[in-house]
């Protein structure tokens, strides 16, 4: 697939981000990690929850009075108050949601779907008042009917919305009925599709990608996908994927370690080892085939250069180091040994990883000595 193909990224770490259970962003942490995404390519960056609070408010203007090169949203519920408060942040867009599934309907607005719609329309026409540029999105949309989505996306067509959104609030979708969904949406009207979608069944990135397919132009993400719950397709996911797979070149993919452990330290979320991408593991290689393979060449083991992510590649040594790894690796480090200090060296690593004590490069340099 070419890299011009029409794309563009939310990333919502600092709103949908900071969501998270117990997390909460300073406004210097909530800037510095904004500059990030930016300096990363990002282009449109969700830096918060206006009606949240004057601090948040507050957060908000800081970032949107970097001039950053991204535009800047806000998120508002349908209520002219949301929309007053997004207008003292000075933000680009404001992004207007209202659930349409009819659960959400009975149990948390107690209206109609036409209530609903109205509320979303007017507070839309506040929002043009003020000169934004106004995202409509419909949340659980992927529980909602046709019937309910069509109204909304129709009624935002005709009241002057620039965007039309899918929210898969609670995580349920699959691959092929995200690609269903999103055709039927394209088809709706003549507005930009974007689309929001949770990894609460661990498909947040399949289902983005295949939006992304299927023809939608804008792509929620979130950094090391911090969210509600499971949380959101994360972005360095998305980035590596649309980069390898399908010829994306424009991110600045190199900066996802560095943004990813910015936030880890900011929202206190441990990044897991094994987490796609960024996580410890993806690039450190025990098992001795592994290691002597891509000593020979990183292609055979490794699906794309760690350096694209930022990352670093590394060996450690346990129960799966093989001799001709060790042989290769302290070769590499200018150290020659007989056969038979070979044979002590790898016995006395697979011993120290079935006890779980790891042992890096250095600590092998370390042995070597010891036995000689
Ligand atoms: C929420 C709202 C939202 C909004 C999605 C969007 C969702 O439930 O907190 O901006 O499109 O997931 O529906 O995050
Ligand atoms: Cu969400």
């Amino acid at each position: 697939m070419s890299g011009k193909l029409k794309l563009q990224i939310c990333d919502n770490t600092l709103r949908e981000g900071e969501q998270s259970p117990g997390v909460a962003f300073t406004p210097e942490e909530k800037t510095r990690i904004a500059e990030m995404l930016d300096a990363t390519g990002v282009d449109v960056i969700e830096a918060g929850f206006p009606a949240t609070s004057s601090e948040e408010r507050r957060a908000i203007r800081k970032i949107t009075s970097l001039d950053l090169n991204a535009d800047i949203s806000g998120l508002c519920r349908a209520k002219d108050s949301d929309v007053d408060y997004a207008a003292e942040c000075d933000l680009d867009w404001v992004s207007i949601f209202i659930a349409t599934s009819d659960i959400h309907l009975r149990y948390k607005y107690g209206c109609s779907i036409q209530q609903a719609v109205d509320m979303a329309i007017s507070a839309l026409e506040r929002a043009k008042e003020y000169g934004f540029r106004v995202r409509v999105a419909a949340e659980d949309a992927t529980r909602s009917s046709r019937q309910n989505l069509e109204l909304l996306y129709r009624s935002a067509e005709d009241a002057g919305a620039d965007m039309i959104s899918v929210a898969d609030t609670l995580g349920i979708l699959t691959p092929s009925a995200s690609m269903e969904l999103v055709r039927w949406v394209k088809n709706l009207t003549s507005l930009p599709v974007a689309v929001h979608f949770h990894n609460d069944l661990g498909m947040a990135t399949a289902n983005t990608l295949t939006a992304f397919e299927s023809g939608a132009l804008q792509l929620h993400t979130s950094v090391n996908g911090i969210g509600e719950r499971a949380g959101n397709a994360p972005l360095e996911e998305i980035l590596i994927a649309l980069k390898l797979l399908y010829g994306v070149e424009r991110y600045r993919t190199e900066n996802l370690k560095q943004l990813s452990t910015l936030v880890e330290e900011y929202s206190g979320i441990r990044v897991a080892k094994n987490k796609p991408v960024v996580g410890e593991n993806t690039f450190t290689h025990e098992s001795g085939i592994h290691v002597s393979a891509i000593l020979e060449n990183t292609e055979t083991y490794e699906p794309f250069p760690p350096e694209i992510a930022g990352m670093k590649r590394k060996f450690v040594f346990g129960k799966h180091t093989g001799r001709n790894a060790v042989r290769k690796i302290l070769l590499a480090r200018g150290v020659d040994i007989d056969d038979l200090t070979l044979e002590k060296v790898t016995m006395k690593v697979k011993e120290l990883g079935e006890k779980k004590i790891p042992v890096s490069s250095d600590d092998l340099l370390e042995i070597v000595k010891k036995m000689e």
